[in-house]
């Protein structure tokens, strides 16, 4: 009996289902020309995705972003209730059904991003410093409409340069090779605007704690890594990040106004 047991153990921890998406480095700068604030906390490669993968975990999900700069804590987040470092914030936007018109075409409040028609998203899983309780208050307050959509971890672990956080999989399921996927990677701001969830903005021109190269209006994607193309992590996904991220119009006379980019789907 306890031979087969074992057996079943190991078939079962072997067999995940496992989605992995590449993407190159060196492009942590959003439409090609955002900058890291200045402060020196911002090292090199912080922000710089270079792979998620999400696996098929038994009766939760298991998503695991790498980047090519450190994961570190200088802001002691566990002094806040936080996860063990002070930086990186992923959104991992689900699309289920793929089917046009369907699901949610606004991103996240802060992000300044919209959805393809043919790329709503149906889940958002955050990945951020900030534990359950904060997360949990500004969804509420600033995403009430998308609250029963965003994904929460249960639990969430810094190894090396990997940030390892996990999901109930609940009423989603097992991945299925059908879905589409799109990562936007941010920077925990534990001091946001009333409209921001968390984000750090992207400014004109960058300051200590601020992003430049951007646009001081709403108009532009705060946004600093996405994914791309086939997320193989190519360095040609790198020009069809800049391209998406570029199709942004301002409105001088309306911080609210112009037109936001509209992000696609990957399906590796
Ligand atoms: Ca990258
Ligand atoms: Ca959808
Ligand atoms: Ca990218």
């Amino acid at each position: 009996m306890r031979g087969l047991t074992l057996t079943f153990t190991l078939f079962a921890t072997t067999a995940f289902a496992q989605v992995v998406l590449k993407d190159p480095k060196g492009d942590d700068n959003g439409p090609g020309g955002y900058t890291y604030p200045t402060d020196s906390v911002y090292k090199p490669g912080t922000f710089d995705l270079t792979e998620v993968t999400i696996e098929d975990a038994g009766s939760d999900l298991r998503v695991t972003v790498s980047y090519a700069g450190p994961v570190e804590d200088p802001w002691g987040s566990k002094g806040w209730d936080g996860n063990g470092f002070s930086h990186q914030m992923l959104f991992l936007f689900v699309d289920t059904d793929r089917k046009a018109g369907s699901g949610h075409k606004d991103g996240i409040p802060g992000l300044n991003v919209r959805f393809a028609e043919g790329s709503r998203w149906e889940k958002a899983f955050v990945i951020t410093p900030q534990g359950k309780r904060r997360l949990d208050a500004e969804i509420a307050s600033k995403a009430k409409s998308m609250q029963k959509d965003i994904v929460v971890p249960k639990s969430v672990r810094v190894q090396g340069r990997k940030i390892v956080a996990v999901f109930a999989k609940g009423e989603l399921g097992a991945p299925a090779a059908t879905w589409g996927y799109q990562a936007v990677v941010q920077s925990n701001e534990g001091y946001p605007s009333k409209s921001d969830l968390l984000t750090r903005p992207v400014n004109e021109i960058k300051g200590q704690h601020r992003f430049g190269g951007g646009h001081d209006f709403n108009c532009d994607p705060h946004a600093i890594d996405i994914l791309a193309g086939s997320a193989k992590g190519g360095d040609d996904e790198k020009a069809l990040q800049h391209r998406a991220l570029k199709s942004y119009v301002c409105d001088d006379d309306n911080e609210d106004g112009g037109k936001r980019v509209e992000l696609e789907m990957v399906t590796p």
